[in-house]
């Protein structure tokens, strides 16, 4: 199992629509991509951060994982997403240590990416996402 970096920081938040000029105006970031992930039930936008991204959350369904996490937790960090190489060889170890899958073989996400999630419960309370470029490794 080999990690590179953090991918990005998924924060939850109730619209992107008022989160976003906090991030553009006080912070001075840009946003560079709005993307709607509609198998996830969420409207995505994101911010360069060195190597890593900020990816704001907003929930297109109260039924959603974000829209459930936002009425039990409120807005807050949502998950953490680090770059892996060779995700299908990363979940397979995982699961041979016992980490719970959420996803056993890897899915799309958003930017294109190949991705998989591992069970809060059994990574110490964070929503842990494993990302890989599509035709790496
Ligand atoms: N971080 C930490 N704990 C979380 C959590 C999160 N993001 N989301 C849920 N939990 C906890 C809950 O607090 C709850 O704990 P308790 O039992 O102690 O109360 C437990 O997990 C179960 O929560 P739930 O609200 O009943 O939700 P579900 O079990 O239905 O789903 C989860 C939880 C993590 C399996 C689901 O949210 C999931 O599959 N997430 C992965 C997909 C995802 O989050 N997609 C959105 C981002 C997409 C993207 O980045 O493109």
């Amino acid at each position: 199992m080999k990690i590179t970096h953090i991918e990005h920081l998924g924060i939850a938040v109730k619209s992107l629509e008022t989160a976003i000029p906090y991030y553009e105006e006080v912070l001075g970031l840009k946003c560079y991509a709005i993307e709607e992930v509609a198998e996830q039930k969420v409207k995505t936008a994101f911010f360069q951060v060195g190597q890593t991204k900020i990816e704001l959350l907003e929930s297109t369904d109260p039924e959603g994982p974000v829209g459930k996490f936002i009425e039990k937790k409120g807005e807050g960090i949502h998950h953490l997403a680090f770059a892996a190489e060779g995700l299908q060889s990363s979940l397979d170890f995982l699961a041979e240590k016992g980490v719970t899958l959420i996803d056993k073989s890897p899915r799309k996400g958003a930017e294109g990416l190949n991705i998989a999630f591992l069970h809060p419960k059994s990574t110490f309370g964070v929503l842990t996402e494993l990302c890989e470029k599509p035709g790496c490794c």
